[in-house]
């Protein structure tokens, strides 16, 4: 391909998630692509999607721990689109075979009660429009080669967003201490990691207020109705066929995900 653009990328990331099919980056072969371009990158996908009948649903938050930033070689938070067609529900196996190489993570989830509309939103008011806190998990599916990529890359492609379940357990955010708030990680039984939700840049509602600030540069807003995904507690771990994959959070209650072929 000559020249990498703006469509010739909404193409590439349609096609490899259409095919269930990794590759390269797209800055080595088109090193201009900056974030800015990368974030219209991921609207124009978008766009594309809501055109053949999806709907827009909320928004995910990604890259939102330090330690998480460094294993991917990233260096900010970032955001992406979640539509209802990623949509799961809670108790069905999710079938592997329709990803590419799907990796699970808990995340503590909002259901938005109020519009939230930046710039200058707080986490204070971030909070003040949550309806209800969920357990959540996200499968991440990048469409790059072992999750390789820069930050253009990833936010070209939406966060690496794939899937999403949040609990039917609906609990109300008053009295609810959500940097405390504990999750233990198990696979198929056995515990592989633990964390409270100040993994989530100190507070999730510190991400809710960045991804409120972040989609007002792009002229949009967290509108009521909508999920929003605060960012990955503990490493994401592998979704294979026949592997059991459970959240168990102090005040969200437990929430699992089975991979099935
Ligand atoms: O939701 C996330 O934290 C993932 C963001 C993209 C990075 C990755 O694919 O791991
Ligand atoms: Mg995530």
């Amino acid at each position: 391909m000559a020249e990498w653009t703006i469509d010739t990328t909404v193409g590439e990331l349609l096609r490899r998630e259409r095919d269930r099919r990794d590759g390269g980056r797209i800055t080595d072969r088109w090193p201009g692509l900056d974030l800015g371009t990368a974030y219209r990158v991921q609207d124009a996908v978008l766009d594309r999607k809501v055109r053949t009948g999806e709907t827009v649903v909320g928004v995910k938050l990604g890259l939102t721990s330090r330690a998480k930033q460094r294993r991917m070689g990233v260096d900010a938070p970032l955001t992406g689109w979640l539509t209802d067609a990623m949509t799961l529900r809670p108790g069905r196996p999710v079938p592997v075979g329709e990803l590419i190489h799907p990796r699970a993570e808990p995340e503590i989830a909002f259901l938005m009660g109020a519009r939230l509309s930046g710039p200058g939103v707080t986490a204070e008011q971030a909070m003040g429009a949550v309806e209800s806190v969920h357990a959540g998990f996200e499968v991440i599916d990048s469409r790059y080669r072992d999750f390789s990529f820069d930050l253009p890359d990833v936010v070209a492609d939406n966060a690496s967003a794939s899937r999403f379940v949040i609990s039917a357990q609906a609990v109300p955010p008053a009295g609810l201490d959500l940097a405390a708030e504990t999750c233990r990680l198990d696979v198929d039984g056995r515990t592989v990691g633990t964390a409270t939700g100040a993994a989530v840049l100190g507070h999730p509602a510190n991400a809710l207020a960045l991804a409120a600030n972040g989609l007002a540069e792009r002229g949009a807003a967290i509108e009521p109705g909508w999920i929003v995904l605060t960012g990955a507690l503990t490493d994401a771990v592998a979704l294979l066929p026949g592997r059991t994959v459970s959240a168990e959070f102090d005040s969200l209650g437990a929430l699992s995900i089975t991979g099935t072929h």
